[in-house]
């Protein structure tokens, strides 16, 4: 199947995270007409006022990138927020969306909705087969509900919606606090101010065994735009680059890439969460995509990206050069 973009009025909820933004960035490319809505303009938390959008600005298509995010902290210190907001985000959007008669929607999970202890790599049957990492149960089972909403709404009704599950993501646009962030941001800020401070050692959170898959979020946004054009199926979609590495080589990697030469040592007060996470993506390789950034190039753009985005001007311009297609550049810090 092909749905041909030309001309679509693609809505992209969530345009301003680091999904959206890199989606914004793919699908500028297309010819189709983008329509977003920040905060300030649309609560998405609000049933009536989506409705309300939904119906004034009649999308083809919609891509369902909001939702709140965050590291195995967040997810485990905010579970009430994990559950409640993502929950009513998405059951906003993927409700208003089928009864304003929308075409097409691609609804973004979470790798994080399989089994802890999922064989791996992990096939999208796997889904609801084991209990779940507590961590990030909250997280994982609003994201299973939106699966679930898309398959029920493909059932009933015949709508044209599914689901596509990233792995680990990471890129420009992240977010490099410490405490809320994922793994990569978290790393190549703490390796950063370890150079900077001229430390002897960095420390890293639990016991650094646990392995991940990582997945540049520009891939992440071309592999979810290619299935908006190519997928169309009953079934959810996992998206990732096929390759995992433990949390010790990933911090050994940014550490090459930041420049820092001390130690590395790991804090086993903090959680490792689920011991391996790593996709079997041969449905999604079957559609020919396959990503195309390296481990250490992401991180180098992500790095660079960091660099540059200390203050809010500076975020600004790199942003204007990532929408213009520019490269970041890395700067002496
Ligand atoms: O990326 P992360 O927070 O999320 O952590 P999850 C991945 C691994 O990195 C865990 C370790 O084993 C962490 O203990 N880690 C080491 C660190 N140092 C750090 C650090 O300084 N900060 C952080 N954040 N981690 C999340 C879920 O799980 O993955 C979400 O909580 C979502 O629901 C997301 O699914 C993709 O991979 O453990």
């Amino acid at each position: 199947m092909f749905y041909d973009l030309s001309g679509k009025r693609v809505f992209v909820a969530g345009h301003r995270g680091m999904v959206g933004a890199a989606l914004m960035r793919r699908l500028r490319r297309k010819p189709c007409e983008l329509i977003t809505a920040g905060r300030d303009r649309l609560d998405l938390l609000d049933q009536a006022a989506v409705r309300s959008f939904m119906f004034e600005a009649r999308p083809d298509a919609v891509i369902v990138a909001a939702a709140r995010v965050g590291g195995i902290q967040a997810n485990s210190t905010l579970p009430a927020e994990f559950l409640y907001e993502n929950l009513v985000i998405e059951t906003n959007v993927i409700h208003s969306a089928f009864r304003a008669g929308v075409e097409r929607l691609v609804f973004l999970g979470s790798s994080c909705i399989y089994p802890k202890f999922a064989p791996q790599p992990i096939r999208e049957e796997a889904l609801l087969s084991g209990p779940l990492e507590p961590t990030n149960d909250c997280y994982a089972i609003a994201k299973i509900a939106g699966l679930k909403l898309c398959e029920a709404y493909r059932a009933q009704y015949g709508a044209d919606f599914f689901s596509v599950m990233p792995t680990n993501l990471y890129g420009p646009g992240d977010n490099f606090h410490l405490e809320t962030s994922h793994v990569i941001p978290a790393l190549l800020r703490k390796a950063h101010e370890a150079k900077l401070g001229r430390a002897s050692e960095v420390s890293i959170w639990g016991s650094g065994t646990p392995r991940r898959e990582f997945l540049h979020v520009d891939d992440a946004a071309d592999a979810i735009v290619h299935l908006l054009e190519r997928y169309s199926g009953g079934h959810h979609v996992n998206i990732g680059s096929g390759e995992d590495i433990t949390i010790l080589e990933l911090m050994k990697l940014i550490c090459r890439v930041v420049g820092f030469e001390g130690k590395i040592v790991t804090d086993p007060s903090k959680p490792d969460g689920t011991p391996r996470k790593l996709l079997d993506v041969s449905r999604l390789s079957a559609t020919g995509w396959k990503p195309r950034t390296s481990l250490h190039d992401g991180l180098a753009d992500t790095y660079a990206w960091f660099l540059q985005t200390a203050s809010g001007e500076q975020r600004r311009q790199a942003e204007r050069r990532l929408m213009a297609g520019l490269p970041l550049k890395l700067r002496p810090s």
